[in-house]
């Protein structure tokens, strides 16, 4: 058995006998999806890092720009549907007595696949504010009629009902996710470089608090010495090794 082999059994008993599991995931559960991650190689959008996009500042700039950048995710991600990872997470709240899953991903695929508890710390892609009224509305026409598209209530711009760089995650959204840490015995990472806060942090909160952490990424993080295990592959390919399908457990 190699090395990651071993770790993956280990990791799969320490599943399979917890009774309460809290869940992050980032963007590299829905890369084989299709759906591009921030800072790897596709994460480039005319020359354009995300850091330069996702922010009040940058939409005040050219809100028609930042809109064009959304046009062209939301393109990709309606194309997208969920990947065996996604299925297996769906799967695995379906066995435990508590599991919640707390995503930075704004791209919807997870309630996809069929999870229920989630909490969408980013926001959510399909979902418009107005920017003076407040009123958020759902809209999934790709490409949009309209950049910005206008708020149908008071006619002012709307922005995608995101949390971008600078802005501060609702608290009741905090809130609910170090209660789920707090509650679970076994917290899973996926698919996450760590390097955002406040979302990289929970991870750290969780082992401060003797929880079990359990990293699964494709390569190593800054975070991955201070995790218990680190599982290096395709999340699609190693979730769904982790349980035992179609076993119920109490
Ligand atoms: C695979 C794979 C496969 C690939 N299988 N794995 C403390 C210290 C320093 C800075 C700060 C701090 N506190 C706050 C900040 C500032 C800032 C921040 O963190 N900056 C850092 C860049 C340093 N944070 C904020 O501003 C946050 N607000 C806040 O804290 O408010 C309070 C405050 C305000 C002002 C000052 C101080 C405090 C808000 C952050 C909001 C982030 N928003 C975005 C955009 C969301 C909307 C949108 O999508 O358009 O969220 S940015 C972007 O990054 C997006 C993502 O959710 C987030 C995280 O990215 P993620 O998911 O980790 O993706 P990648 O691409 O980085 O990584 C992918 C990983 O997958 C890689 O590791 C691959 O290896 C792996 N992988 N294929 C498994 N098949
Ligand atoms: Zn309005």
């Amino acid at each position: 058995m190699s090395e990651n082999e071993e770790k993956i059994f280990e990791a799969k008993e320490i599943i399979e006998s917890c009774a309460s599991l809290t869940v992050l995931t980032g963007a590299g559960i829905s890369a084989e999806s299709g759906v591009p991650t921030f800072r790897g190689k596709d994460g480039l959008w005319r020359n354009f890092r995300s850091e330069q996009l996702a922010t009040p500042d940058a939409f005040w700039d050219n809100p028609k720009l930042v809109w064009e950048w959304y046009d062209w995710r939301r393109s990709a991600i309606k194309e997208a549907r969920p990947n065996p990872g996604h299925f297996a997470l769906a799967e695995l709240e379906g066995q435990k007595r508590n599991m919640t899953l707390i995503t930075q991903n704004i791209d919807g695929l997870h309630q996809m696949a069929g999870s229920k508890k989630i909490l969408e710390i980013h926001g959510n892609i399909w979902q418009v504010r107005c920017t003076k009224c407040g009123d958020i509305k759902q809209n999934h026409r790709v490409p949009l009629e309209e950049t910005p598209p206008r708020c149908e209530l008071c006619g002012e711009i709307g922005r995608p009902n995101v949390v971008w760089f600078g802005e501060i995650i609702p608290m009741e959204v905090i809130d609910r996710s170090l209660k789920a840490i707090e509650e679970c015995d076994v917290m899973l990472i996926i698919g996450t470089s760590g390097v955002v806060e406040p979302a990289a942090s929970l991870g750290l909160v969780a082992k401060q608090t003797g929880k079990k952490v359990i990293e699964i990424n494709l390569e190593s993080t800054t975070n991955s010495p201070l995790f218990d295990l680190t599982l290096l592959g395709r999340s699609g390919e190693i979730l769904p090794l982790l349980y035992t399908s179609h076993k119920v457990y109490s």
